[in-house]
């Protein structure tokens, strides 16, 4: 029946020692000296030093004068400060002591032989100690039969979910790439009902700009109507040199009046034009310059200083409406708007009247320059659905497709993973094991993570991400490395090594840290259980 090797060699050695000690008795051998170390200690013959760097007489040994360095010649007497006793300890284990502990009065060996000689009374306790080791490694070895129970039911099912994962991984790869095709065929689907779409809407909102250039024109048109109705003071039907010379704006050498000649020029050479041709031909000219005599003053204006203005430090409010009305200006593209918005000209003007009416103006403002395109007909509206239901369905696609490539990669990573020697470590994959001491909750998830947050609320701490396996060559497996965890304050990134023993149980049965920031947990595991192997048996009996 299969018994973990350390419990197995501790019985052994206790039971090799109940013979080699009962032999012991009977062999003759120098104080201090072990059973298997007596052929150096020959009566017969010279001693030479254990480290060959002397030879002496025998009865030199134990003379309580240390003669060799390595301190052989006096096992048994305190004369070398480095010298071993050895004690037999019968009944339990045999045990080397630092020979200055011999005959000082203190009782270090349970079978008493370290002080033979100085009086002290002890007590043999060897019998004792070793029913109790005996009891504990009982126990102990009745939880490694338990945990290697628990062991084979892991790794059994460790190869059945290895075995799932890889049939899983083959069915996902096939519905990759069914998706993947799915996604083509979709994105073709798709762009072929997006261009008749697009083409409908471009369409529509061409339709659609086309009448609202026409209402521009009109309203441009109407304008010129009013402007010119605005001049013709005498009604006559014609706008002539002398209504012109009226606006001084529109003066053009800068001496603040129009001149005979200027204003003939701003009629394009003729001395009156009727409606038709000031709409046509004279009034683009004129508009950016024609300040409409029905234009308002705002009203803030005449209380600011005039220097003011001219620095630039005029109200805001009114740098406001000046900027708005700008805007207006540029949204309009210079053009001049039909009657409604002929108040707002009236405001964009400092030399306004006393019409000024902001309130009224401003929603109509608003209005014209938001006018919204009407919906599209029932002809582009199914072409929108038709496009807006394709666009759907790939994106659909390709959300399925995302899925199933993040589920193949967590399974390929989950893959890779080295979960011993027979996947028996697996089964606490994607599991976290807590333990809580006075300040922090402690969390290990294995092949993850370790992190630390304070027990009274506060954020997590990372103490490391999986790294690697890192017991020795031989024992691969007795611990873990957790690696790149939060950077410590002027000190390197946080780290902890989890050390593994075998348990019925999966828990983290310690947490330290031995050194600021490199943490230390204990984690007792079924999976680490191990049946006794031949190479590590042997007489522990020895140096
Ligand atoms: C936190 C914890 C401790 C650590 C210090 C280092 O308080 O992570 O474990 O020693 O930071 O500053």
């Amino acid at each position: 029946m299969a018994v973990p090797v350390s419990l197995l060699l501790a019985a052994r050695s206790l039971l090799l020692l109940s013979l080699s000690s009962a032999a012991a008795v009977e062999v003759k051998r120098p104080q201090g000296v072990s059973l298997s170390n007596r052929h150096f200690y020959d009566e017969y013959r010279p001693f030479t030093c254990l480290d060959g760097s002397k030879t002496i007489p025998f009865d030199e040994v134990n003379d309580d004068y240390c003669d060799c360095k390595d301190g052989s010649d006096e096992p048994g007497t305190s004369a070398c400060p480095n010298g071993s006793f050895h004690c037999t300890n019968a009944g339990h284990k045999p045990q080397y002591i630092p020979s200055s502990r011999v005959n000082d009065g203190i009782c270090d060996c349970c079978d008493t032989t370290d002080e033979y000689n100085s009086g002290a009374s002890c007590e043999n306790t060897c019998k004792e100690q070793g029913r109790k080791e005996k009891e504990t490694l009982q126990k102990m070895a009745e939880i490694a039969k338990e945990g290697l129970l628990f062991k084979q039911q892991l790794i059994e099912e460790a190869k059945r979910s290895r075995q799932d994962k890889q049939q899983a991984l083959t069915d996902l790869q096939k519905k990759k790439e069914t998706w993947e095709a799915n996604v083509e065929s979709l994105k073709a689907v798709k762009e072929a009902v997006e261009k008749p779409e697009l083409e409908a809407k471009e369409i529509h909102k061409k339709a659609w700009d086309e009448v609202q250039a026409a209402r521009k024109l009109e309203k441009e048109k109407a304008k010129a109507a009013e402007t010119f109705k605005e001049l013709d003071d005498d009604e006559d039907g014609l706008v002539s040199i002398s209504e012109i010379q009226t606006h001084p704006e529109l003066d053009s050498d800068g001496d603040g009046v129009v001149s005979e000649q200027e204003a003939e020029s701003v009629l394009g050479g003729v001395r009156q034009v009727d409606v038709t041709s000031f709409r046509d031909a004279i009034w683009a000219g004129i508009q950016d310059k024609y300040k409409s005599e029905a234009a308002v003053e705002i009203p803030t204006l005449p209380e600011i200083p005039a220097e003011e203005v001219e620095d630039g430090h005029s109200t805001p409010h009114r740098e406001e409406w000046k900027k708005d009305d700008r805007d207006e200006d540029d949204d309009d593209g210079g053009g001049e708007e039909h009657d409604d918005d002929g108040d707002e000209d009236e405001e964009e003007e400092e030399g306004g009247e006393e019409d000024y009416k902001p309130n009224s103006y401003l929603p109509e403002k608003q209005d014209a320059g938001e006018e919204k395109m009407p919906a599209y007909d029932e002809e582009t509206r199914v072409l929108i659905d038709a496009a807006e239901k394709a666009r759907n369905e790939f994106s659909e696609a390709e959300k399925s497709l995302k899925e199933v490539e993040s589920l193949i990669g967590s399974i390929e990573k989950e893959l890779t993973i080295d979960f011993g020697a027979d996947g028996e470590f697996a089964y606490m994959f994607s599991q976290c094991y807590e333990m809580t001491t006075n300040e922090y909750v402690y969390k290990l998830c294995p092949f993850n993570k370790v992190a630390q947050k304070p027990k009274n609320g506060g954020s997590e701490t990372s103490l490391g991400l999986w790294g690697s396996w890192a017991g020795p060559e031989n024992n691969r497996f007795s611990a873990m490395k957790y690696e790149h965890g939060t950077g410590c304050w002027q000190g390197p990134s946080r780290s902890t090594l989890v050390k593994l023993s075998c348990g019925k149980e999966t828990a983290v049965l310690s947490t330290s840290e031995p050194s600021r920031c490199e943490y230390l947990m204990e984690f007792s595991t079924p999976a680490f259980c191990q049946e006794e192997s031949d190479e590590e048996g042997g007489d522990h009996d020895e140096l």
